[in-house]
């Protein structure tokens, strides 16, 4: 099957009891077992349900992987990977990640004994001086939030297998999704959704997805997930298997609208600098056209006017583009990464990588593209 098909019928059947196209809405905790262990397959819903594991088959056909998990948000199907490790094992993660992300990683792992180095992934050498025999897991987020970097990453999980095949290799594909890259193609052990974003697609859910191809790191991953209990509640479920069915025409229009924003901004005398992976002056270009098949729709960019003010003035007075924290629903959303999604990230380390004030992130939604280019347009002139 081609991309846009599996996102209709991928990993899909019919509900045999009726022949129902889509899976129905299972609202149950639990099932009738007719002698104890005598059960259809589920038995709790923690463990599994059914339009949850319609969901799950979805988002293993699309990422190309065997076996899927959705959780109850983003960041606890991040938790659910670190809970794989152990006190003393360490972990490189890009430096410019979700703020929730690194927050996860050094306000709540780092108390359990896991280390964390945060490097540059521009660069396949930076992640191979960094590894360790302590080195369990490779955290790499591309294109990154917010600030759109790009890691090669079937050079890095190379280096990194050739060093240590044992070490896992997670992508977090939220920004890209499988429709522009596919992590596991490249030979990485884990993909990882904040489904809450293009997967689902409206902005009506939160949502965090797994996906793998390996049969005994799935069953380690459905025993945390379980043992855990962060799972995705059938309603949820059905609603993001009903975003996941558009992904590839919503993503299509994405790129779209995201590439005559970044081309608009790239020449407005207003904006200082332009961070978008299709541009040529991003400085990974080569490799996001190597590795995507499209460029998508998240664009920041920095004002020529660095004061929180002239920031806050834009912000303030977009209409088509809605302030609001997330992103890759149809709708677009404008966001202030220092005051907003990134505020967990200490000014220091913000300010080291160019998280400022006067940097704002755009997630371009699939409007007309003339409203929103008047829109930016109106705001930029107040
Ligand atoms: O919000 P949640 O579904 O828990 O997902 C966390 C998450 C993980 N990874 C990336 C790349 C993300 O962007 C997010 C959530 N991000 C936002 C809410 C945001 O506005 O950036």
């Amino acid at each position: 099957m081609k991309f846009n098909t599996k996102t209709i019928h991928g990993g899909q059947e019919h509900e045999p009891s009726t022949g129902s196209v889509m899976p129905p809405i299972f609202q149950t905790s639990t099932y009738a077992q007719s002698s104890p262990g005598q059960h259809k397959g589920y038995e709790y819903s923690r463990a599994a349900n059914p339009t949850r594991t319609a969901l799950e088959n979805s988002f293993a056909a699309i990422e190309n992987g065997t076996h899927g998990f959705a959780f109850s948000s983003g960041l606890s199907a991040i938790d659910c990977v670190l809970k794989m490790l152990h006190p003393g094992d360490e972990v490189i993660a890009g430096d410019d990640l979700y703020g929730g992300t690194y927050r996860m990683f050094t306000k709540m792992f780092g108390k359990y004994g896991l280390k964390f180095q945060f490097v540059d992934m521009n660069s396949v050498e930076n992640v191979s001086k960094a590894i360790t025999d302590a080195t369990k897991l490779i955290w790499l987020e591309t294109p990154t939030n917010p600030l759109m970097k790009i890691a090669d990453i079937e050079a890095i999980t190379k280096v990194t297998k050739a060093k240590n095949s044992e070490i896992l290799v997670a992508v977090d594909n939220t920004f890209a999704t499988p429709y522009l890259q596919r992590p596991l193609d490249l030979g990485v052990d884990i993909v990882m959704h904040s489904a809450t974003k293009y997967l689902g697609g409206h902005s009506d859910l939160v949502m965090g997805a797994l996906m793998v191809k390996d049969a005994t790191l799935a069953e380690q991953l459905h025993f945390i997930q379980f043992a855990g209990g962060a799972v995705a509640g059938p309603m949820d479920s059905f609603l993001a298997l009903r975003g996941v069915k558009t992904l590839h025409i919503r993503m299509q229009r994405h790129c779209e609208n995201g590439k005559a924003v970044a081309h608009y901004l790239e020449s407005h005398p207003k904006v200082k600098e332009v961070f978008y992976p299709g541009l040529e002056s991003h400085p990974n270009h080569a490799i996001a056209k190597k590795q995507m098949d499209d460029f998508g729709g998240m664009v920041s960019f920095r004002l020529k006017d660095e004061s929180q003010q002239a920031a806050f003035t834009f912000l303030e007075n977009t209409t088509v583009f809605i302030l609001a924290e997330s992103l890759g629903g149809v709708e677009s959303l404008v966001n202030h990464p220092t005051t907003m999604t990134h505020a967990s990230i200490p000014v220091e380390e913000r300010e080291k990588i160019g998280i400022t004030d006067s940097l704002i992130r755009l997630s371009v939604g699939i409007e007309d593209v003339n409203d929103l280019l008047q829109d930016l347009e109106q705001a930029l002139n107040k």
